[in-house]
């Protein structure tokens, strides 16, 4: 069973990221509009999204009246900025529930390297198990923190990551960028048959942002998970629709 079948398109895949607001804080909001949920779903259904990522609190109040329209992954963990010293994500909405809310993926963060990591692991471990039972995918987010990791982008690090997602039973996972195509390529095929996509990352221009995303596609990658190169410009639906030209080409 392909359980990613919902959230794929031409078998790839571009998700809007949009928990940013228990993650980061209404501080990634630069433009109102991106304060509303209702604005990021109408987002994502006229940009072309296969789906859209939202905390279960979102998914609750909002996405019933999207539920035809634009397929829902909810995140199933998670956990604000203040948190101090090595970080660990508890899970805070089951997958049976993320169900019950529409959702036809969930998603999980992992920090590899944190001294907390056999906890999440271990929560990982049975969100597969249970979302699997459901007919519903995993996309692990694989970013290793904590204190032997010194920078989240280099290109072994995110190979790393690459690879305990394929060993942790993850359908698809998401990564930061690894500093150079080539070594994207080497985590594509360290993770192979579990789908890689690429973590949007801080705003960066325009143009580098559209060149990334065709090094994604050109390394075998299925796609974006992305946020803020999305909502925090003023022409979000216009880049949107041109990156979602560059994923789902053939
Ligand atoms: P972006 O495309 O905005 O980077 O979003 C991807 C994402 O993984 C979000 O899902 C999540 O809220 C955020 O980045 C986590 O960022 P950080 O690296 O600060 O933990």
């Amino acid at each position: 069973m392909n359980y990613l079948s919902p959230i794929l398109r031409n078998n790839r895949t571009f998700l809007l990221a949009y928990d940013h607001g228990l993650e980061h804080g209404p501080e990634d909001f630069l433009l109102e509009k991106s304060a509303e949920p209702e604005f990021i779903l109408e987002l994502a259904e006229k940009g072309n999204f296969s789906g859209v990522i939202f905390q279960k609190g979102i998914a609750e109040k909002y996405y019933q009246p999207w539920q035809n329209i634009v397929p829902l992954i909810v995140k199933l963990n998670g956990k604000t900025k203040w948190q101090a010293g090595e970080p660990y994500s508890p899970l805070i909405c089951s997958p049976e529930y993320a169900k019950d809310l529409g959702a036809v993926a969930v998603g999980y963060t992992i920090y590899p390297g944190s001294k907390f990591e056999h906890l999440m692991f271990k929560e990982f471990g049975q969100v597969v198990e249970k979302a699997h039972n459901l007919g519903m995918a995993v996309i692990a987010w694989l970013y290793p923190r904590g204190k032997k990791i010194d920078n989240e982008n280099n290109p072994q690090v995110v190979c790393y990551a690459a690879r305990i997602g394929l060993e942790l039973g993850a359908d698809m996972i998401k990564i930061k960028w690894p500093l150079e195509r080539k070594y994207l390529e080497k985590a594509v095929n360290l993770a192979r048959p579990v789908k890689v996509v690429l973590a949007g990352g801080e705003r960066i221009s325009e143009e580098e942002f559209f060149k990334r995303t065709e090094e994604v596609i050109a390394s075998g990658g299925c796609g974006l998970a992305v946020g803020r190169n999305i909502w925090q410009r003023k022409n979000a639906l216009e880049i949107a629709k041109k990156l979602a030209k560059i994923i789902y080409q053939r």
